[in-house]
This record gives structure tokens, sequence and C-alpha cells, in this order.
């Protein structure tokens, strides 16, 4: 007898979550539930925000006469009416004037060994503790309902709720920045924004002005190499990593000061869309990286990464041949190397997107007892901005909101302000007061917030060390640590974005740049670009290379598949043996099959014993929105996707896109239909294995091999 086969990966997905409830909580959420309302709940009236219940949300009141014709105006009196109008109309709060599109998601942060002898923050060096932490990923240039895989910096804000207060590093993908003095941040945003007249382009650099400003402030290079490298597209948020980029400072018990960087590391690897489906995906499904953390985290593929961080100790800041409050250099990591002390984890989704991802709000300002800032311009300006920019988007208590206040007690005399939550008793609101109500800690080592007593001769004025004014070494540093294929990519994104620049003095004043760095890259861009090719090296290249900056150096050391996608395509009269063993296979590397079908109906397998609803119909998804596609026998089904156009450019547009690709019995017919259209691709030459299995350039076919063996095969080159 038939019977359907539930594939969806809610299903899936719900038992995990149902997990998730239980298991991770912490006293962050604890804190939150006291917030929560229960909005599906049948026997409670809808009511007005004043509480009274309301007896019809459909009709506003109007004049209606005896035959019950409204003859009349609707009138103002109806407060239901206007309070439901009057509330929507005040829906929005201001976007974030820059990282305005994001995702977020609770986790928590463990500490596997003791920061004692750098600091005395509580969180870094009690190693019982777990501490509740919310993330918010974010593009940079896009407005909030701009595309996810445009090539951008991504966003890693992250908030610890700690016993002593609210830290927070609000970090990037990549580790420098494009300036160095904050005070030149409106001219890097407005020039990287759409342009002021037209208002184009959303969410991306590919415009004269970004280029003109790039050119006209060389201490933006080195960052320009990082955007323009794979990093600007990432494959998801779970696989990039997180750069705190400014210097900061920590002090241990002893009062000792110690110059830090911090770091963390993706455990899944660093890894890249192709650029041809980034700009794709931007069409067909923007919210690409946003799904891609919900669905894992729903999936209890708990995102992670290795949290750490550099050290120079005071008094060895002046060793080296830049300057350690530069935010547009690297610390190399052959010359401080990282140490890793503790693990992220990414392992709750929110319940509600405006009450948390949207209203939380990060401050570099905020740091706890043990952490300090350094005289870095960049961070100085940010100390002021991140509070200055949250007065206007949620208001002067912005820091009662339920995502924002902190876990610890919170106690002092600010007071009154628009949207106060806290109802204060007693008769002290100032310090001192005759009922010595609040104290302050006092200085030494009482566990207060302190400053480094560190001293300043000199006199006031608006000048930069000369030191800072080395610019291009770094660049230079970046591009030749680049693999042959990541250093094709970066000439590529120049390219593209050049091309898209029409003023003529912008692409070649840029191409001018790029040879200042490397000269085979300035000429590749320039023939590209539209650009005079330059024939010199403008700058001699240093030749050196450093570790840590190609994204081979992430790979994870055992290979995996962890929340990845894998399309499975199907039509009526597919393989069942197959494509269970497939389903199987990819579940137990806790990455995600999806059912592909011709249509979105039950199909039948070609023994007749089951039937299959897919996830999706074909047209409904693209080949861009999978990782990995298997395509089972079946003579029925193969010969309906055979006939498909759309079906034989999935099977090459995954090709194109370097996918994994894996075919058995009848299903290899597909794989050279569809690749035999491809120019030069001959499947031909290509040598089974010894289980009959022909792996070729990440294209696995077998014929008569057994399910199993293809599953094992495929498994391995997703990887
Ligand atoms: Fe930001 N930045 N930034 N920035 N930034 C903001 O604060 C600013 C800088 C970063 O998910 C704003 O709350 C100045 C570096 C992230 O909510 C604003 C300077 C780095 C986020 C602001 C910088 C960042 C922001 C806008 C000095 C990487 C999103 C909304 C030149 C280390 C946080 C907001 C979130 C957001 C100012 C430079 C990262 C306007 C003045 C360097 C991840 O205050």
């Amino acid at each position: 007898m038939a019977t359907t086969v539930s594939n969806t990966l809610r299903d899936i997905g719900n038992s995990a979550a149902g997990a998730v409830e239980g298991a991770v909580h912490n006293k962050k959420i604890a804190d939150l539930e006291k917030n929560k309302k229960n909005q599906h709940d049948t026997k409670q009236n809808t009511t007005t925000d004043w509480g009274a219940k309301v007896s019809d949300v459909d009709h506003a009141v109007k004049i209606v006469d005896e035959k019950g014709n409204h003859v009349g105006p609707t009138l103002l009196e109806d407060e239901v009416f206007r309070e439901r109008i009057h509330r929507f109309d005040h829906e929005r709060i201001p976007e974030r004037v820059v990282h305005a599109r994001g995702a977020g998601a609770h986790g928590t942060f463990k500490l596997f060994e003791s920061c004692e002898d750098v600091t005395s923050a509580g969180v870094l060096t009690d190693t019982s503790r777990t501490t509740p932490i919310f993330v918010r990923f974010s593009t940079v240039q896009g407005s909030r309902g701009s595309a996810d895989t445009v090539r951008d910096v991504r966003g890693f804000a992250l908030k610890f709720y700690t016993d002593e207060g609210n830290w927070d590093i609000v970090a990037n993908d990549i580790p420098v920045f494009f300036i160095q003095e904050a005070i030149k941040f409106p001219d890097l945003v407005h020039s990287l924004k759409p342009e002021p007249d037209n208002e184009v382009p959303q969410g991306q650099t590919a415009h004269n002005n970004f280029w003109d400003f790039a050119f006209l402030h060389k201490e933006a290079t080195h960052m320009l190499f990082w955007a323009m490298s794979d990093r600007g597209i990432p494959r998801s948020y779970r696989m990039i990593q997180g750069f705190g980029v400014n210097t900061f400072v920590m002090i241990n018990a002893k009062g000792e000061r110690t110059f830090v960087k911090f770091i963390w590391t993706p455990e899944l690897g660093v890894h890249s869309l192709v650029w041809d489906e980034a700009l794709k995906l931007a069409g067909q499904d923007p919210d690409f990286h946003r799904k891609d953390l919900w669905e894992a985290i729903e999936n209890g593929a708990y995102p992670k990464w290795k949290f750490g961080f550099q050290a120079i100790k005071d008094g060895d800041q002046d060793k080296f041949d830049f300057d350690i409050l530069d935010a547009t250099k690297v610390w190399p990591e052959e010359l401080v190397p990282i140490r890793y002390v503790g693990e992220l984890e990414l392992n709750r989704n929110i319940d509600e997107y405006f009450a948390e991802t949207e209203q939380v709000a990060f401050c570099t300002s905020h740091i706890v007892p043990g952490i300090d800032f350094s005289e870095d311009p960049l961070l100085q300006g940010r100390n002021f901005s991140y509070q200055d920019t949250q007065l206007s988007r949620l208001g002067v208590n912005w820091e009662e909101l339920p995502i924002n206040r902190p876990v610890c007690p919170v106690l002092n005399f600010n007071r009154d302000g628009q949207g106060r939550h806290t109802i204060s008793k007693g008769k002290a609101n100032y310090w001192p007061n005759r009922f010595e109500a609040n104290p302050p800690t006092g200085q030494g080592g009482k566990g207060g917030l302190e400053s480094f007593p560190a001293t300043y001769p000199g006199v006031k004025a608006r000048r930069l060390t000369p030191k800072w004014k080395e610019y291009l070494s770094q660049a230079q540093l970046f591009f030749n640590s680049m693999s042959e294929i990541e250093k094709k990519h970066i000439i590529e994104a120049f390219s593209f974005e050049l091309d898209h620049c029409d003023d003529d003095i912008v692409y070649e004043r840029m191409v001018t740049r790029l040879a200042e760095i490397d000269l085979s890259l300035a000429q590749a861009v320039a023939q590209n670009a539209g650009a005079k090719s330059p024939e010199v090296q403008l700058q001699p290249n240093h030749g050196k290379k450093a570790k840590g900056l190609s994204q081979f150096d992430y790979m994870p050391k055992e290979p995996t598949i962890k929340g990845r996608r894998v399309a499975i395509l199907i039509a009526d009269g597919f393989d069942l043996t197959a494509y269970e063993a497939m389903k199987a296979a990819v579940f137990a590397q806790s990455a995600v099959p999806w059912t592909i079908g011709v249509k979105r109906q039950a199909m039948k397998s070609a023994d007749g014993t089951k039937e299959v609803k897919a996830d999706h119909f074909i047209n409904g998804q693209r080949s861009t929105m999978f990782d990995a596609l298997f395509i089972p026998g079946g003579a029925q089904s193969i010969q309906t996707l055979k006939k498909m156009g759309l079906a034989r450019f999935w099977v090459k547009e995954a090709f194109g896109h370097l996918k994994a690709i894996a075919a058995v019995g009848e299903g290899v017919d597909l794989v050279h239909a569809a690749l035999t259209e491809v120019e030069n691709v001959k499947l031909a030459g290509a040598g089974a294995g010894a289980d009959g299995v022909v792996n070729w350039y990440g294209v696995i076919t077998a014929t008569d091999a057994s399910a199993a063996s293809i599953a094992k095969e495929a498994v391995k080159i997703t990887k």
C-alpha cells in the first residue's frame, strides 16, 4: 500500500526546536520570558492598549440608517479604530544609519581557560560560568529590506550579558577598517551609500562615489582588498570570522595593562559563495543568510566559534613597524599569536524580530571591569557614536528594553525621560545622600570600572603620528598571501566594481592605486574596466606573506557538511532505495536534504510502495540555494526530468558553481544530458573506482553502484 513520506524541514525542525525549548535556557532567556505574551490565546478576548475588551475589529463606527446602510462619515470618537491606525502609523523606528539589514540569535559563551594573567573581568576568568550572549549579523550598506548576499562587509555584533554588566564587542568579519579616524566616518558612509541624486545603487559599492572616496583615501586600500576578496560574499553567517578591529585594553587584578584585539573563528571554516551565485541569490532569495542561520539553529546544527584575542604587553607596543592603535592594520599572527580561550555558540532563535533583533543596541563603550579602551582614535569616536545613535533610534531609556537590559542589578540615579520602565522607590535620587544609598565602589581594585592611569605628555593638535601614513604594506601582504583562485576572484571583484563606474577619472585613478600593490592585478583589472594598462609596478612589492589571511587557512581539521543544504531532484517513478539512502546519509551528517519535485504533490516511487511529497517544486527554487545536488535513478523519473530544460539547467548551473553533484542509476543520464550541453565538458574519460563509482571533478556518477556507496562518496565530496 502506498504511504506518504513526510519529508519537510519543518517536521525535522519542529522536533529539534522542541528540544531547544527545553535545553537551551540561560539567565537572559529567563529574563526575557517576563515580557513574553502568547498571541495565540483563544480564550482571551482582544483588547485595546488600555485593556478594555473590543467587540469588533473589522468595522469602524459610522452612522447607519434603519435599513442597515451606512449613510454618514466614520466617527472620530471611535477610539478602537483610531488606536489601531495610530499604532500602525508609528510602527517604524529609524533604521540604523549603517548595518540596517541584520539577523540575530541568542546563545552562550563558555570560557575554557582563565585569563586572569591579563584581565580581572569575570567573564574571562571564571571558567565555571556560562554567559548568555546575543549576536546580530548584518550587512553594512543596504537598507533594512536589502538583499543578504551583496558584496559587503558583514557586521558581527556581540553582546555578553555578564554578571558584572553588559559587554559589547561590535565587530566585523574583516579585521581592519577603511579609515583611521572616526571624524571621517560620515564621508566614508556617504560615499558608500547610494548616490545622493538618484539613490542608486542599493546595498553595493559598485558606483563612482565609493571608488572616488577609495582612491582619495589611501588608508582604505588594505580593507578594500579584504572587501574585494571572497570574504565580501560569505556562504553563511555561520562561516565568517569576527574581529573587534579596534585595539582594546585589558587590566588584571594587579592593575597591569595589556593591549588586545578580539577574534573569533567558526568551527565550520570560512567559506564563500561564488560571485554569480551571490548576484543571483540577491534576487532569488534575498533572505538567504537570514534563513540559513534560522534553519541551522532550528535543526540543532548550532553554529560555534572559538573565541580569543591577540595580546601585546604594556611596554611592547612600539616594537612593530606599524602602530598597534591603527585600525587599518592587522597584527600578523606570526608576530602576535591568537590565544583562543572560549567558545561562542548560537543555540536559540528569537521570538520576535522587532523586539529583539531590531531593538538590540550595541555600544563599543559598554565594557565591564577588567576591560578598558586604548587611545585608538577610531575607537574613541565609536565610543561616542553608538550611544548617540541609540538615542535617535530608541530613545533615552533604550537600555531598559528587554533585549538590552543587563541580567545583573542596575541601580543608579539616572531618572525619567521618555519611555521610562523602572519605578524607582525611595527618597534619594542624588549622591551623596543621607541614606548612603547606591554608593559607588570607590577606586582601587574594588570591582568597579576603572581607567588605566596613563600619562599623556603633549599639546592639543589635529594630527596623527607620521608612522600611520604607511598605507600599502599590509595590502600587499594580504594580496601576496592569497591562493591563485582567491587572487583571481579579487581581480574579478575589482573589475566588476570599476566596470560599474562611468566617470573615467574614477576607474583610471583606481587602477593606478592597484599598480602600487601588484602590477599584474592592475593590468588585468585595467583590461576589464576600460582603463589604461599600467606599465610599471608603482611601489615595490615586499613579497612577504602571512598566515591567517587566506580562507584556506581555516579549513576545519575534520571536514564537515553540518548545516549544508542538499537538493534531491525527483519526478514520478523515482528510485526509492537511492532516495532514502541519500536522505539518511545527509541527515546523519547534520545536513539537510530537500526534496525538489517536478510538482509539489505526492510522487510515486518506481516500485509503487511509497509516495513522496516534495518540499518544493522545481520552478519554486534554484540550484543556487543548495550546496549539493543528488539525482536518484528511476527510468520514468529521469525521462521526465531529461525533457525539462529547467532540470537540465539545475545540473548545469550547479556544475558551473562548483557544487557537488551525484547521480545514480538512470540519474546518470540526466547529468550526461545536461553536462554535454556545456562547452568543453567531456564526461568520457572519467575512470570508475573499485565500487563502480565515478568521481569526476565533484560529479559522482554510478550506473550500477549501490545507493550506499554513492551516499558515502557524495558526503565525501560535499565536504
Ligand atoms: Fe559602526 N556604527 N562605526 N563600525 N558598526 C554602527 O551604531 C561607527 C565601525 C559596526 O548590529 C551604528 O547602533 C563609527 C567599525 C557594527 O546593531 C553607528 C565608526 C566596526 C554595527 C556606528 C564605526 C563597526 C555598527 C549604526 C568609526 C567593526 C551594527 C547603528 C569610524 C569593528 C551593530 C548603531 C548592530 C553600527 C558608528 C566603525 C561595526 C552609527 C562612528 C571599525 C557591526 O553608531
